[in-house]
């Protein structure tokens, strides 16, 4: 690990700005550090495990051949959420029927799940304080003239049965989603370094 002394010598070698502009960064994280462990357990414990609520979003086969991946995904990381699960899948009718089981009846069922079959989707599983809710504002309503600017349906779809992303609806579909199209092993626990910024712990 670089010590803070070690850090200070190697920054002498660059411009002023830059020297100061990591100088405090290296105490600002090195104060939210001691910070953090000085915060009641009972406090830290529940901010982090809401910091926890995970939520599914996919990007549809329209998303995918409109290449729209990366500036849906950038969405998510620039709002501040956690990736921490992620693949690429040609869905089959099977696994299509369960995740839309409840619109079985509906005449567009059939449709949909063509549509949902006719290419490659890119499944996600987001992390972060709030998540589902977060996330269902930010695709905006399911007919996407319905879908204000500024959400993703809003901006880059204009039919209902073309809308480019999925998204969980509540924290209990969200789970039942997470499971039906993920394994356990495939998410990861991992450490985003700047948790202690995106929400008090
Ligand atoms: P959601 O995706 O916003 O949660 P749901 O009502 O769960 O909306 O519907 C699932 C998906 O079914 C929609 O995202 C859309 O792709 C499709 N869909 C919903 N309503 C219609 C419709 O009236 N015609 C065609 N497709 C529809
Ligand atoms: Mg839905």
């Amino acid at each position: 690990m670089l010590q803070p002394r070690m850090f200070q010598t190697l920054l002498q070698h660059f411009s002023p700005e830059i020297q100061r502009t990591s100088t405090r960064l290296l105490f600002g994280v090195s104060h939210a550090l001691r910070h953090g462990h000085r915060c009641g357990l009972h406090q830290s414990k529940a901010a982090l495990q809401n910091a926890r609520e995970r939520t599914l979003i996919a990007v549809k086969p329209d998303g995918v051949q409109r290449r729209l991946v990366g500036q849906i995904i950038h969405r998510f990381e620039q709002r501040g959420f956690k990736l921490v699960g992620l693949k690429m899948v040609q869905a089959s009718h099977g696994i299509l029927s369960e995740h839309y089981g409840e619109l079985r009846t509906k005449p567009f069922f059939h449709s949909l799940l063509t549509y949902m079959s006719s290419g490659p989707l890119v499944v996600m599983v987001w992390e972060g304080h709030n998540v589902v809710q977060a996330s269902r504002k930010m695709v905006g309503q399911t007919n996407p003239a319905e879908a204000p600017a500024g959400t993703i349906r809003g901006d880059f779809s204009v039919h209902v049965s073309r809308n480019v992303v999925h998204a969980s609806d509540s924290q209990e579909g969200a789970q039942k989603e997470i499971q039906l199209w993920f394994q356990a092993k495939d998410l990861l626990d991992w450490d985003c370094c700047d948790q202690i910024y995106t929400i008090e712990v």
